[in-house]
């Protein structure tokens, strides 16, 4: 069973071991596909046209289904690993134990944004960045410093509280629960929280920053927490639009999964704290 932990609960042993399993599937490409699926989307998802890893109502279960395929790569490593959530609410300063040199290492230096300490620091050359933006090859970070604030919990709540999950036109212009939580309209907490990132996470190379995975696993944290919060708000649009995931249609690039699937996650893993 797969219980999905706040990172600030692991013990030493579980951030070695998730660590580990990071850099065996950068070892063998597997890390880097995952890379150049989400830049691919990013870069053809678009408001007037098709869209389905974001800007859209199936962002949410299009990154679910993203993180339990990379879950069960990680899982392929060392059986025992289960993606970890980062609470931004919490834990959102540079000095968190987050960005200590035993887990994801620190912010970039001044110069260049470069990761320097840490297990994805470019010393070494084990974590070369292959999918690139442009000619550097090294992680790049710079925490705080394309937004000052990471989002409340204030803030959490009063996305949470938004009892349609998204409406027309399905796309970064929507009222709703799922473009406040994206981040393109009203206080911003997704997106936001690639901003304060910086470096990479600022990119549609996102996933080169180990840090995506965790991020992302609190946003799915917030949807389980939304569906529980309005049990009578389903998942729209139901069907008939273009360009936009309707409820039972698949999803690219799978081909075998539609946001209906995706709406139950207790059957893939659970979290710690159900809400
Ligand atoms: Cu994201």
């Amino acid at each position: 069973m797969t219980v999905r932990k706040n990172q600030s609960q692991l013990t030493a042993d579980e951030k070695r071991r998730f660590v580990d399993a990071l850099l065996a599937l950068k070892r063998d490409g597997r890390y880097d596909s995952f890379v150049s699926t989400h830049n691919d989307f990013i870069m053809s998802d678009t408001d007037n046209g098709e869209r389905v890893g974001h800007r859209s109502p199936s962002f949410l279960p299009w990154h679910r289904r993203f993180l339990i395929q990379f879950e069960q790569a990680l899982q392929s490593v060392d059986a025992s690993v289960a993606l970890p959530y980062w609470d931004w609410t919490v834990d959102r300063t540079p000095a968190a134990s987050l960005w200590a040199p035993d887990f994801l290492g620190g912010t970039g230096r001044s110069r260049d944004s470069q990761v320097t300490d840490g297990p994805f620091a470019s010393a070494g050359n084990g974590w070369r960045i292959n999918v690139r933006v442009d000619g550097r090859d090294f992680l790049r970070r710079s925490l705080g410093a394309g937004v000052r604030q990471l989002p409340t919990k204030a803030e959490v709540d009063s996305v949470l509280a938004m009892s349609t999950y998204d409406m027309p036109p399905w796309n970064s212009a929507s009222d709703g629960f799922r473009n406040h939580l994206e981040g393109w309209r009203g206080v911003n907490l997704h997106n936001r929280v690639h901003v304060w990132v910086g470096g990479h996470m600022a990119t549609g190379a996102s996933p080169n920053d180990p840090v995506f995975w965790l991020h992302h696993a609190y946003v799915d944290k917030l949807w389980t927490q939304w569906q529980s919060r309005h049990p009578g708000s389903p998942y729209l649009p139901a069907s008939g639009t273009r360009d936009v995931v309707d409820l039972n249609d698949t999803m690219r690039p799978w081909g075998d999964v539609t946001p209906a699937d995706m709406l139950d996650h207790t059957r893939y893993y659970t979290y710690d704290v159900a809400a």
